[in-house]
């Protein structure tokens, strides 16, 4: 019998809601229970486009907000692929960040030309994932895991933007069936407990129902 395809898991949420941390402990669980897994992160700083993107967030540079966005979206376009061989191959594919962080902080910017429907066209095609992990934390709790840093966006004014627009698109936009919320604010542990009980259902259907991978 053909080995079923693997599954596409994304996390997201605001700056300190603990995404690259339960990203690591999932790969590393579902590597335990003998699954082939892979994590991936957007920006992936090590290309080109990614040099380019580092230097606008740590404000080397100054780049045009049409051109950033689309930055943004051509470094996953440049990891597309990979992503659709390794999950063919059979290997879970777990990213941190993804064309959601991609819409809402680009949109988060105020300009009325750029809302989250024009954020969206350039996704339009990339792999879209089988279950989107929202972390959801509190300013408050993200404030006590260490403030924000210095990059770019990471200011009290614009996080509050981000999450409002987070907010609208798991109410309203096609993503909204991808997204489960999932409460943050907890401990580490408490919080891997319920992604690795999500994660697995979410792996049960995929290889029950046969469903090839979907694009955005
Ligand atoms: N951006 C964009 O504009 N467009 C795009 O298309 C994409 C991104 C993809 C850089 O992202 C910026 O790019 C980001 C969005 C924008 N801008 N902002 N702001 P990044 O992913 O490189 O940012 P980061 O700095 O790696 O991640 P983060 O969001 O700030 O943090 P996190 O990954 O969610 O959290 P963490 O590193 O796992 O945890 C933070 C700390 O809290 C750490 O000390 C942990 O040990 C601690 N922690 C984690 N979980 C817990 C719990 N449950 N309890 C207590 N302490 C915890
Ligand atoms: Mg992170």
């Amino acid at each position: 019998m053909a080995r079923p395809r693997g599954t596409l898991i994304v996390f997201e949420g605001l700056d300190r809601s603990g995404k690259s941390t339960q990203c690591e402990r999932l790969v590393s669980h579902l590597r335990q229970e003998g699954h082939d897994a892979q994590h991936m992160r957007f920006p992936n700083r090590t290309t080109p486009i990614g040099q380019m993107i580092n230097n606008y967030l740590s404000g080397l540079a100054q780049t045009e907000d049409h051109v950033i966005h689309l930055l943004f979206s051509a470094n996953r376009w440049e990891s597309a692929a990979e992503i659709e061989r390794l999950i063919s191959e059979g290997t879970t594919v777990v990213i941190d960040r993804y064309y959601y962080s991609g819409m809402a902080y680009t949109a988060a910017k105020g300009n009325p030309d750029m809302d989250l429907n024009w954020c969206r066209h350039p996704e339009v095609g990339l792999p879209r994932p089988d279950l989107c992990l929202f972390l959801d934390v509190s300013t408050e709790v993200a404030m006590s895991r260490g403030g924000y840093g210095a990059e770019r966006y990471e200011k009290r004014e614009m996080q509050d933007r981000v999450r409002e627009l987070f907010r609208d698109m798991r109410d309203h936009h096609d993503e909204r069936s991808d997204i489960v919320l999932v409460d943050a604010n907890r401990s580490i542990e408490d919080v891997a407990a319920e992604i690795n009980d999500l994660v697995g259902l979410t792996m049960q259907q995929v290889a029950k129902s046969g469903q090839p991978l979907r694009k955005v």
